[in-house]
């Protein structure tokens, strides 16, 4: 556990929190951690977004004194009170904090954006806002958090209601009884602070941050509601669903699934625990999604008072010997990858629609894509509303990324939440095709039986979608010509063969001789080469010597590596390393780099280079 989530631990009560899941033992699936409120975005609700109070507390005085004992009341800065007020009325009293009374910032945003002194700060940092609650409440009301990055505390009127850890996914704590007539205060704690055993751990190749990034809603429910629902096209042609009811009705309840334009109806009734599932035949009439096409249905359940919806794509996904199938046809990924991070000089991953959709349309028009990497972990819902109306494959992954506390089971315990998360929120996307369980972490044994857990949660909890990890390989120093070969264990275990290859930029191979490149792989399933890339620094340009950083190193880059993917056998996808450049602090170059790394095919303002045209041509190529 973080620090901040070992004190709060002693603080809030353990059927109050988001436990975290059991971790060695294996089977069943994780269940899921709290509240799933599956399609929460489309639920009728408040939204928290807009000015919070905002106040940093390096030391975490406000989770423990400094013999690390509770923190005492001048420091608890949830208390529901107005430290002005009570200082001025009682020169006894004494409060280091006013949170009432501190700058406003506006949420969701990174506070390493909100001011200068912020910028590399790295730790706790306090949000407080007040709303009125709504009037004539009824049925059931629950704080959702779209993410918040790294681990949060939060506190409704001085009350504690839940915690969280995991930057990239959603969280709920029901609020029902803590709500009162009139304003209500919001407080919520969030902890940046990576440690070698959370996930990811501190060192990786990208921003970390800190804040509430996504937004802050309070949802209302009826008081029996739909908390899950999987409504999925299976591999054997019909649909499932599988539903899940909260509330004192869950059990024997009737429920429908319905699809108007499909004219799909279909009734059941709950078991004991509140679950419904079943099958019916694929309506004729129903439309497959492809990027092609991406026809999206109106799809509703409906259980006594609630009626939940959600727009989702019916399409196959699987594989056969080397070949990825897409509604029964091989498909090539026309890929690339991207970081959840919006254009501009100075990002804060705050994903609006616009934002979104500004970056996946360079992909699906610009390139020609039919694909996107969502790296290094759960991108916001937004970016995979707009995957699925656009018409882009996802592959999503967890950020289990470089090296990572293998034997330790609580960090397993966090990877496995972060992935039960990411899914219940996401399977209802027509767009994902792969769920990726890692990238580029060393062979141990360790690390295999880790991820190996991974991949058996995924098959438990979503058996319609491809099961991948980016793969490190060998390099065999005697060959005079690149000799590459994936000899990872995991492998056996996976769909869908990934691998990352910088052939030419972070080794010393000559371009031109990367055609002669050999790829020692897996004959019998597909690989992806989900990253290949060359930093440029948009507008430098040598075209005579070529260095590193010009455009036209990278453009060459392309050139040679796509000339080499076209040589490997098995190849059915590509993301290259990245649409745009992003903010990293571990790039310092001065001249090109100034703490962005510069892999971008577009700059951070939009611009593009050279190896843009390179990619698209290409890609127009494939799509033909
Ligand atoms: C990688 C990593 C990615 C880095 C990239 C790079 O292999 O997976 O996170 O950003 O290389 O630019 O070095």
């Amino acid at each position: 556990m973080t620090m901040l989530l070992r004190t709060i631990a002693l603080l809030i009560p353990a059927t109050m929190a988001v436990a975290p899941l059991g971790a060695q033992d294996a089977p069943p699936a994780p269940p899921a951690s709290g509240p799933v409120l599956v399609a929460a975005d489309l639920r009728a609700g408040t939204d928290l977004s807009g000015p919070w109070h905002y106040s940093i507390d390096p030391f975490r005085s406000g989770i423990a004194g400094f013999h690390g004992e509770a923190p005492d009341k001048g420091q608890q800065r949830w208390l529901d009170i107005d430290p002005r007020a009570a200082m001025a009325t009682d020169n006894r009293v004494l409060y280091e904090f006013d949170l009432g009374h501190s700058p406003v910032t506006t949420l969701p945003s990174s506070w390493l954006t909100e001011a200068p002194e912020l910028r590399h700060y790295q730790g706790l940092m306090w949000y407080q806002r007040t709303f009125p609650a709504p009037v004539q409440r009824r049925g059931r009301y629950f704080l959702r958090f779209g993410a918040a990055n790294y681990s949060t505390v939060v506190y409704l009127n001085g009350k504690p209601v839940g915690r969280h850890e995991g930057g990239f996914t959603p969280f709920a704590f029901e609020v029902t009884k803590l709500l009162r007539d009139g304003d209500n205060q919001v407080t919520v704690g969030v902890d940046s602070q990576a440690t070698e055993t959370t996930v990811p751990p501190p060192v990786t190749d990208w921003e970390n941050y800190g804040g509430i990034t996504r937004p802050i809603r309070l949802i209302a429910t009826p008081d029996t509601y739909v908390d899950d629902a999987w409504v999925r096209l299976q591999r054997d042609g019909k649909l499932a669903v599988d539903v899940h009811l909260d509330g004192p009705q869950a059990a024997n309840r009737a429920v429908h699934l319905r699809v108007a334009e499909l004219h799909l109806d279909r009734a059941g009734v709950t078991d004991a625990h509140g679950d419904w599932r079943a099958t019916v035949a694929a309506p004729r009439a129903l439309v497959r999604w492809s990027p092609e096409r991406p026809k999206l249905y109106d799809v509703a359940v409906d259980a006594g008072e609630d009626h939940w919806h959600d727009r989702i794509g019916f399409r196959t996904i699987e594989t056969r010997g080397a070949d990825i199938l897409l509604n029964g046809k091989p498909i090539f990924l026309r890929g690339i990858s991207m970081h959840e991070e919006e254009l501009g000089t100075d990002p804060t991953r705050a994903m609006t629609p616009a934002a979104a959709r500004a970056l996946l349309s360079e992909i699906k028009d610009g390139l020609h894509g039919n694909y996107v990497r969502l790296a290094h972990y759960p991108h916001a819902e937004v970016t995979l509303r707009l995957a699925d109306e656009m018409g882009l494959l996802v592959w999503s992954e967890v950020p289990v990324y470089w090296r990572v506390a293998w034997g330790d089971p609580d960090t397993l315990a966090r990877a496995r939440a972060m992935l039960a998360e990411n899914i219940h929120r996401d399977r209802n996307r027509a767009a994902i095709a792969i769920w990726s369980v890692a990238n580029e972490t060393p062979v141990t044994d360790a690390r295999n039986a880790f991820l190996r857990t991974l991949v058996a949660d995924v098959r438990r909890l979503d058996d319609t979608r491809l099961v991948s990890a980016a793969l490190l390989v060998e390099r065999d120093k005697t060959a005079d010509h690149p000799v590459m070969t994936l000899a990872d264990p995991l492998a056996g275990a996976l769909d869908v063969l990934a691998i990352n290859t910088y052939n030419g930029w972070y080794t010393s191979d000559r371009l031109n001789t990367l055609a002669t490149s050999e790829w020692r792989v897996p004959a019998d399933k597909p690989l992806i080469f989900s990253e290949l890339g060359a930093d440029a620094r948009a507008g430098f340009h040598d075209p005579v010597k070529e260095q590193k950083f010009s455009e036209e190193f990278q453009a060459d880059y392309y050139r040679a590596t796509l000339g080499m993917a076209d040589r490997v056998p098995t190849l059915r996808g590509l993301s290259p390393w990245i649409l745009k450049d992003f903010r990293s602090p571990r790039r310092q170059n001065p001249d090109f780099q100034q703490g962005w790394n510069r892999k971008g095919l577009i700059s951070e303002t939009g611009q593009r280079k050279q190896a843009f045209d390179v990619l698209a041509s290409y890609y127009a190529n494939r799509a033909k």
